[in-house]
């Protein structure tokens, strides 16, 4: 009998799988990361992703591998890879991907699945669940590949879907019998897709930007709003040039910081409050008028009433063209890529814009000089035990000092007082809750951030923040990362002094253990444990950590009277109406 498997066409004839299409097929379109946690039926995946020279970051919550794939999305423009296993790992990746689609950043959740027919016949698989009809509502859109044929389509699809348009999260579902289907070599690679121009320009309309530019220039105290989808565009220099060519005071939103440098003159953050009720015209540019911007109107825009349209005319620049008057009446909306339309403005502008009134900008450099020394005051304070502003004076500092540096921020006064506190000076490098201001990103934030950008990472983190992640310090020391995390722990959510009001002995719902050592953590993986109780230990500390690039977790003991239920949004806490 002969031995087939000798002859020259047996030979030639080389098979390719499952698993090898999807490492291919993302590599071929530059994707040389994918952040996730292992187990059936996807381990093999993680395995030969690694052995196929991608970077597997594996974590020990896939919530914080899918905030780590939403932020490298954010960071690169190219969507960030999140890989769980099915049912309970999916759906714990499925927070993550809705944040990602809530915030406009690319990501694609991948998930493996259970036997198809099992799962619509519900007959109990192992972790049965019908992902795709789970994902559909909470993402941007959401695709099954069946037959490894279609790998190659499945990821072009998702890859258009994650970062076309308005950015968004994606899901694809691979059932666990599509790893191991071989088909032809040659047939499969050749079904792989390559995407070409997978966000393509979107230029706005002429008469558009004619519309917006008459607005603004009949602006007497015109105003620009910088949100995260103007730092998402990485068109920085345009950007700056409209600024500064304009001469308009501009705000940016907490991711936008950084943009330009906090300390550029034309920053109104420090006027924020006097700028939003006076300003006449308003050009947001990749930012919606959402509850962070109390939704374009009411008292913090000078409305009489708390939804009473405060008079301001707004051009918005955004992608969506479905964004404009979902708050108020949007006068100029420009529909395109932030950065042809920034472009199609500052063409627009020419050489002889005429600055705004000095009066305008009189009457905010006036405001701003006041707030920044009231605000230099109460930074040069030394109280003990430290507060979160003596903490964050020192913060500043290192930031000031190291502005490649990315900052990590969650909390919700250690967030409100960081973003209003630290400067940053150059793009992209302050990510953070975001719009919905959720707890939980903070380490799979830093260990994207470090992954992606291979600078410093800070994390300055709420001692409940940190509590949402706190187990990826382990990741962190395994990889190595350069993340310093400073836990401000002042004993509980917002503060550490509520008292259960029945005297028994259960702990107030928003306490917890007085005096925790959360620098003990990271020791127990052979990290940094600092415990800081002054202002000088925390920045000797900090420096070192920035210096040696070692894994480092500061626990940064802050005064537990201090901090406000919330933070800054006291007012969204709902108490009974009912008269006591
Ligand atoms: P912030 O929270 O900073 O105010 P938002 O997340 O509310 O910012 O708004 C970001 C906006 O930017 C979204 O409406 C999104 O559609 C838009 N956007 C994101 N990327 C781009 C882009 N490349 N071009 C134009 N608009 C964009
Ligand atoms: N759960 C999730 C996922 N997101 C949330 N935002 C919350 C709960 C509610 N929440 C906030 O909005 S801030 C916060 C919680 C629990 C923590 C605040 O305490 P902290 O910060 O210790 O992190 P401060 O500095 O003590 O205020």
């Amino acid at each position: 009998m002969t031995d087939l498997s000798t002859t020259p066409d047996a030979q030639a004839h080389e098979e390719i799988d499952g698993f090898q299409l999807v490492i291919d097929a993302l590599k071929l379109n530059g994707i040389d990361t994918i952040f996730g946690l292992p187990g059936i039926p996807i381990t093999d995946l993680t395995r030969r992703a690694q052995a196929n020279h991608m970077r597997m970051i594996s974590f020990r919550h896939e919530q914080n591998a899918g905030n780590a794939a939403a932020i490298a999305g954010f960071m690169t423009q190219k969507p960030g890879i999140c890989l769980t296993v099915s049912a309970p790992g999916f759906l714990n990746g499925l927070t993550a991907l809705a944040n990602a689609t809530t915030n406009c950043f690319p990501m694609i959740l991948i998930s493996g699945s259970s036997e198809r027919e099992v799962v619509d016949l519900q007959q109990g698989d192992y972790e049965e669940m019908d992902q795709l009809a789970v994902a559909k509502p909470l993402c941007k859109a959401a695709f099954r590949v069946l037959h490894a044929e279609d790998i190659g389509v499945g990821i072009a699809r998702a890859i258009r879907a994650a970062v076309s348009g308005r950015p968004g999260g994606v899901y694809l579902d691979l059932p666990a019998k599509l790893f191991a289907q071989s088909i032809d070599a040659a047939i499969g690679r050749n079904t792989l897709i390559k995407v070409v121009d997978p966000a393509p320009r979107q230029i706005p309309a002429a008469d558009a930007v004619t519309r917006a530019l008459e607005l603004l220039k009949g602006a007497k105290r015109p105003l620009i709003l910088l949100g995260k989808g103007a730092a998402y565009a990485q068109a920085d220099d345009d950007i700056r040039a409209l600024v500064e060519k304009t001469g308009i005071p501009y705000l940016p939103m907490s991711m936008a910081k950084g943009l330009l440098p906090d300390t550029h003159d034309q920053s109104a953050a420090a006027a924020r409050s006097y700028v939003l009720p006076e300003a006449d015209v308003v050009l947001l540019i990749g930012a919606r008028l959402n509850w962070l911007l109390s939704h374009g109107k009411g008292k913090t825009w000078g409305g009489k009433g708390s939804k009473a349209w405060g008079g301001q005319k707004f051009i918005q620049i955004d992608i969506s063209p479905q964004e404009a008057d979902s708050n108020v009446r949007i006068d100029a909306p420009v529909v395109g890529d932030i950065g042809s339309c920034v472009a199609a403005l500052l063409a627009g502008i020419g050489s002889n814009w005429s600055k705004p009134p000095a009066e305008w900008l009189d009457s905010i450099t006036e405001r701003k000089t006041r707030n920044v020394a009231k605000m230099a005051e109460t930074l040069a304070k030394n109280p003990t035990p430290m507060n979160f502003h003596s903490a964050l004076n020192v913060v500043r500092d290192i930031v000031k000092a190291n502005p490649d540096a990315l900052l990590v921020n969650e909390g919700a006064n250690a967030l409100d007082f960081t973003r209003s506190i630290v400067d940053m000076y150059k793009p992209r490098k302050r990510l953070d809750v975001g719009t919905w201001g959720v707890m939980g990103i903070g380490m799979g934030f830093c260990v994207a951030a470090a992954v992606v950008s291979n600078e410093p990472v800070i994390a300055i983190e709420g001692d409940s923040a940190f509590g949402f992640s706190g187990m990826e310090v382990e990741t962190i020391c395994r990889y190595n990362l350069p993340v310093c995390i400073v836990v401000f722990n002042n004993n509980g959510v917002y503060k550490g002094t509520d008292v259960n009001p029945t005297g028994g002995t259960d702990a107030a719902p928003t306490t917890f253990v007085k005096g925790a050592r959360y620098d003990k953590i990271i020791e127990a993986f052979g990290g940094v444990g600092v415990h800081a109780t002054t202002p000088e230990q925390l920045r000797a500390a900090m420096e070192e950590a920035i210096r040696s690039r070692q894994p480092t977790l500061i626990n940064a003991v802050i005064d537990e009277t201090a901090g406000t239920e919330s933070g800054r949004i006291t007012a969204l806490n709902p108490t009974s109406a009912k008269k006591k």
